[in-house]
């Protein structure tokens, strides 16, 4: 038996032993053509596979070129009214000035402060102005900044200008102030706090006078070595979202580098930690190194429901770019959460409670820290291209625009309409600039309504756009202050006296004008447009005032100034064909994302885990139509 079995597994094996094919040369023929031919199958395919990609690639080039061309088209198609160009280029040449002052004094710092002359990195040092203007230049055409701002490649000096420094081996520990001292003229060698090396070239640059090729040395500096996230920072989670991953992604979108991609990618995740709560509402802050997140001091451990329903957008965008659903989870987890105990008349007061998900008492107002949770039910609404799964956001939103009814006053002697704030059961008569958000939302909701309602929302949206404007008007400067006050017989008094350059009233004015076509937004936009160049524009870029009835000025000029204020306003005297409003979504900081078809079940899968209280009905679709 023992003998036999050693047998039968010998003879298995002898197919393993050249000699049995020595001897068996047929046998041999066959193995070698059956081996040949295994190969050859093997390498076709794989050859077909890399020809497949390679056909696909191209043929999504030439969608994209195609897709390009006829956005040229209908641009093209539309014809210029002249007073609109003028008004554009205008507009365009005020962007050349703020982004070149900021290339020349404020290069890869956050924010530029024109009267100083000098940089200020108020979110951590990403860039944020850099990152918030790449698609306004994109769009406004200015390749030549937009190259030099996405320009990945590292140059060194000596290659350039024949210098012989090699600038390549720079360990820069300071480049802010040395390279804003450099481009003022003022350059001491002995003060410059960096890399000798580096100084060695930009003292042998400066000697030579070349100031502007001093600015590109550091932007491509800058852009290879610096845009690094890796910061032991406590960064704001809303201000990095809707600045610096919308900025990203909308760069990406417009020019399909994936450059702009990964850094979203890598700056999103750096965020998410912050969603790792009990109840998925996130922490506010959170450090970019570590990954502690917490809420800010002054919050009392709250999150704010601004800063904590105003990521949906971009999340969603870089889930559905990256193929990676993580980043959508996390934040439809918080819309989900909220919705379990939503109010009927659907306003959260400004502070959450992270580990309950539900209001702490505090303001409910559709300015400061509420504002974007509103826009942001919306959007991602018109983000997901307004499919059924999608309805908890419209229904949501409608809820809410309920309440915003319930807050709408009108003042004395004139009749303009205001959205009060509310503490408790009392109502405030205040209202902020940055609330005049709204009328833009509204214009923007308005036509999904059915026909009555839609006539409603849209007419308190121009009433409350005449308000927004006269907050404008009503002053020396022709520019708005922070927030006004409703006293019975003297209409609005300016409360908070500043102006930081905000874009909210241009915002809505920009929608109102697409959506109705009444040229008289164009010309209250151009209105306003020119009290900026009247009082904020200096030699150096352009600054806030510090009061709007003195025009004394301030020293910032905010990354919101080139990435809303400027875009807006140059979108209202471009044809409507440029950044389509059923091609795109703007995020709160006029980022423009490209609307993707959406098919998932992830929020109603979400939804049924967490049982909303709002019954998801189907509703019907108003003018521009649904799924
Ligand atoms: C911007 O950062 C955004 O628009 C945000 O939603 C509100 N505040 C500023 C502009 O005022």
């Amino acid at each position: 038996m023992a003998r036999s079995r050693s047998s039968s597994s010998s003879s298995k094996f002898r197919y393993c032993n050249p000699s049995y094919y020595l001897k068996r040369p047929k046998r041999l023929a066959l193995l070698l053509i059956v081996f040949v031919s295994a190969t050859f199958f093997v390498w076709d395919r794989q050859t077909l596979v890399r020809e497949h990609e390679v056909e696909v690639s191209k043929l999504t080039d030439e969608v994209h070129r195609l897709r390009d061309m006829l956005e040229e088209l209908k641009s093209k198609a539309v014809p210029n009214d002249p007073v609109e160009m003028q008004r554009r280029e205008k507009v365009k040449e005020a962007m050349v000035h703020a982004w070149s002052s900021y290339e020349r004094y404020a290069w890869g710092n956050d924010e530029l402060q024109p009267q100083s002359k000098d940089g200020v990195n108020s979110f951590g040092g990403l860039g944020a102005t850099l990152i918030d203007s790449l698609d306004t230049l994109y769009i406004m055409g200015l390749d030549e900044q937009f190259q030099r701002a996405r320009e990945r490649k590292n140059r060194t000096c000596d290659k350039r200008r024949g210098g012989g420094l090699a600038c390549i081996r720079m360990t820069p520990t300071s480049t802010d102030n040395a390279s804003h001292s450099i481009m003022n003229g003022k350059e001491k060698s002995n003060k410059c706090n960096i890399g000798t090396e580096v100084r060695a070239c930009l003292e042998y640059e400066w000697r030579r006078k070349i100031q502007l090729k001093n600015h590109q040395f550091w932007q491509e500096w800058w852009v290879a070595n610096s845009l690094d996230f890796n910061k032991d920072y406590d960064a704001s989670v809303f201000e990095t979202t809707i600045r610096v991953v919308g900025g990203l992604l909308s760069a990406y979108d417009l020019s399909r580098d994936n450059v702009f991609l990964e850094k979203a990618r890598d700056i999103a995740d750096r965020l998410l930690p912050a969603w790792d709560t009990t109840t998925g509402i996130p922490y506010n802050v959170i450090n970019l190194a570590h990954g502690n997140a917490h809420n800010p001091g002054w919050a009392g451990g709250q999150s704010i429901l601004a800063d904590s329903g105003t990521e949906q957008l971009e999340f969603i965008a870089l889930s559905q770019r990256t193929g990676d659903p993580k980043y959508q989870e996390k934040v439809e987890k918080v819309i989900v959460a909220l919705n379990k105990t939503f109010p009927a008349d659907g306003l959260l007061p400004i502070y959450i409670n992270p580990d309950t998900a539900t209001g702490s008492y505090s303001t409910i107002t559709f300015g400061a820290m509420g504002d974007s949770f509103y826009e942001y039910l919306l959007k991602a609404w018109i983000q997901g291209n307004k499919t059924s799964s999608l309805t908890l956001y419209r229904d949501m939103w409608e809820t809410s625009m309920k309440g915003l009814l319930s807050l709408i006053r009108r003042s004395t002697p004139s009749s303009f309409a205001y959205i009060c704030e509310k503490n408790g059961d009392s109502l405030t008569d205040k209202m902020d600039e940055l609330a005049c958000f709204a009328p833009g939302m509204l214009a923007l909701g308005s036509s999904d309504y059915g026909p009555d309602e839609a006539k409603k929302f849209l007419s308190l949206a121009e009433e409350l756009a005449w308000t927004c404007y006269s907050f404008y008007q009503s002053t020396p400067t022709k520019l708005a202050g922070e927030n006004y006050f409703f006293n019975p017989g003297q209409d609005m008094t300016v409360g908070t006296s500043w102006n930081i350059l905000r874009p909210e009233t241009v915002e809505s004015l920009f929608y109102l004008w697409r959506l109705t076509g009444n040229k008289t937004y164009q010309e209250w936009g151009w209105n306003i447009f020119q009290a900026f160049e009247k009082n904020s524009r200096i030699e150096s870029g352009y600054v806030g005032l510090k009061d709007v009835n003195t025009g004394i000025k301030d020293n910032k000029m905010q990354s919101f100034f080139l990435a809303e204020t400027l875009k807006y306003l140059y979108l209202l005297f471009s044809p409507p064909t440029v950044i389509p409003l059923d091609e795109w979504v703007f995020n709160t900081e006029a980022h423009p994302l490209r609307i993707v078809n959406r098919n998932d079940a992830n929020l109603a899968a979400l939804e049924g885990q967490h049982k909303p209280v709002i019954k998801i009905r189907s509703r019907k679709t108003g003018r521009l139509g649904g799924n």
